[in-house]
């Protein structure tokens, strides 16, 4: 037998024909069944669960060939980004990447860069073989409602940096002044200073006598 399916299931019984005064008579034995090996593919749910806002986050998932048969030729995978936890809100498809083929038991990994805009908690799932959730791709599987992994729910949260001042000059000395001076090289994340300026005393680490300007 060729040119079978994989991953179908396939009945085959003996026959036997006989003839007997003209009138011809056929017999059949007793039916077996066996499955092709078949292909399946799925993706794993993506990584990492976190982004910053305004900031490109890499996602990976892990797409394995579960079949007993390698794929034959390469396929495509995506990802759909999805504005809520859970694949809640809107969904938005990413653009589909191209992968090599994927040998029986064999994995890969696929990626995937998404800017998220805004804090908040999003989610992102991968399927396999699928260019969009509707279609089934260029492989034919066992199983093509399994492809895409669960969803990964993303906590995006803008990145928090102190500000940043340089070391204080102090010029002019006298016996009983001095001026001080410094900059601000930073503003930090969330730009958000609300005062300036430098702090004096007679021992390290002054706390006090700031003076704002
Ligand atoms: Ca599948
Ligand atoms: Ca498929």
């Amino acid at each position: 037998m060729t040119g079978l399916v994989p991953g179908t299931s396939y009945h085959v019984r003996a026959f036997v024909v006989t003839s007997s005064a003209g009138t011809q008579r056929v017999d059949y034995g007793s039916e077996v069944n066996f499955t092709t090996l078949g292909i399946n593919l799925t993706a794993s749910a993506p990584t990492p669960n976190t982004a910053t806002a305004n900031s490109a986050q890499t996602f990976t998932t892990t797409i394995t060939n579960n079949g007993g048969v390698s794929t034959g030729v390469g396929f495509n995978n995506f990802f759909q980004v999805a504005s809520a936890a859970g694949g809640g809100g809107t969904i938005v498809d990413k653009a589909p990447t191209a992968m090599a083929i994927l040998a029986a038991g064999g994995t890969n990994t696929a990626t995937v860069s998404h800017t998220f805009a805004t804090d908040g908690t999003y989610s992102l799932r991968a399927c396999a073989d699928k260019s969009s959730a509707l279609n089934t791709g260029v492989i034919t599987e066992t199983n093509e409602g399994d492809n895409c992994s669960g969803w990964t729910d993303v906590i995006v949260a803008t990145s928090n940096a102190i500000p940043t001042v340089t070391t204080p000059t102090s010029t002019s000395l006298t016996t009983s002044g001095a001026t001080l001076g410094a900059n601000v090289t930073s503003l930090g994340i969330p730009a958000a200073i609300t005062a300036r300026g430098t702090c004096w005393g007679t021992t390290p680490s002054p706390i006090t006598n700031c003076l704002s300007e």
